[in-house]
């Protein structure tokens, strides 16, 4: 492991910012899909694909398990409702996340199982996290993927993943981080004050923005879909957490700088700011 902390920096993203080429389209711009969404849920997915949009991936798809599942977003109709077992026969998607709203039922057994066996990049948030936990078969399938994979795990969802508490979790946040990535081969997001970013080899970086407005439902959601919009836009998985990590903070810092926050700020305003610092980053 690295014995100094790399803080991260803006200097350190501008290079590593999706390119819009003159003759793109949305083909060339990333198809992203979002997977979650049961019963009392569904905000989590539309969160999730509404921050994918807005961070500029060409095609959003959302796929809810929640039998009553909406046929269309109506603040933004750009996404593309889809059942989820309609996903796996789509031509190309660049990156899928899973997890944002899942639940813990058998059919969300099944998404994970599937998706954890295909080649695409992967983001794993939320009740994905709380199955990898559970579920012994899911965590071999975790650590033998093709694909590469970003966990975003809270705390909690950490301590779950290692069978600690979430007090030892705080206690040794680099430490967690770290070993999760090396036992699950996966790229860690550790959330909350300071978020840690963590590989495989040891190396790790530390967040330098955000603020406790961030703490409130469904910010997490909003990660979820940034980090895999950067990805599907054609950033190395490692970049796209460490961009996403850091506009997503940088956007809170905003709001509150308008007097948005630290009371009140929603996760819907978090989307719209993270659109303005990716542009003017
Ligand atoms: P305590 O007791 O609160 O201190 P869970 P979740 C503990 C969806 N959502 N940070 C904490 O302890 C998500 O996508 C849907 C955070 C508690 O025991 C998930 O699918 C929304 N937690 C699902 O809900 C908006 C910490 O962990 C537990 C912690 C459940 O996700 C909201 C909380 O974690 C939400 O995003 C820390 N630093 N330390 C929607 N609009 O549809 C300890 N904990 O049980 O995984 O609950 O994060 O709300
Ligand atoms: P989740 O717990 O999944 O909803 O995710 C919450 C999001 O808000 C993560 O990106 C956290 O890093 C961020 N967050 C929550 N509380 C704080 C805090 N006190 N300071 C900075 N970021 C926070
Ligand atoms: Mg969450």
């Amino acid at each position: 492991m690295q014995t100094t902390p790399h803080l991260l920096t803006k200097q350190m993203l501008q290079t590593a910012l999706p390119v819009r080429a003159v003759d793109a389209h949305k083909g060339t711009s990333g198809s992203v899909a979002i997977i979650g969404g049961d019963d009392g849920m569904l905000g989590a997915v539309l969160l999730a694909a509404r921050a994918a949009l807005l961070s500029g991936a060409g095609r959003i798809y959302a796929a809810m398990l929640c039998e009553t599942a909406p046929a269309v977003d109506l603040l933004h109709p750009e996404i593309m409702m889809r059942r989820p077992d309609a996903l796996a026969t789509l031509a190309q998607l660049d990156a899928v996340a899973i997890g944002p709203g899942l639940g813990q039922s058998d059919a969300a057994i099944t998404e994970l199982t599937f998706w954890l066996t295909q080649a695409c990049p992967l983001v794993l948030d939320a009740d994905a996290l709380n199955l990898i936990a559970q579920h012994h078969q899911l965590a071999e399938l975790l650590k033998n993927r093709r694909g590469q994979t970003v966990l975003t795990p809270h705390a909690g969802e950490a301590a779950r993943l290692m069978g600690v508490t979430a007090a030892a979790i705080q206690s040794q946040r680099v430490e967690s981080a770290v070993r999760l990535a090396q036992s699950l081969h996966v790229i860690c997001v550790l959330k909350g004050a300071g978020t840690i970013i963590a590989e495989q080899n040891g190396s790790y970086c530390i967040n330098t923005t955000g603020n406790s407005a961030l703490a409130t439902g469904g910010t997490g959601d909003v990660l979820t879909g940034v980090i895999a919009s950067l990805i599907a836009q054609g950033l190395a998985p490692i970049q796209a957490a460490r961009l996403g990590v850091y506009v997503h903070g940088a956007a809170a810092d905003a709001l509150v700088a308008r007097g948005i926050g630290p009371l009140g700020l929603t996760a819907s305003e978090l989307v719209t700011a993270i659109r303005d610092v990716l542009n003017q980053l």
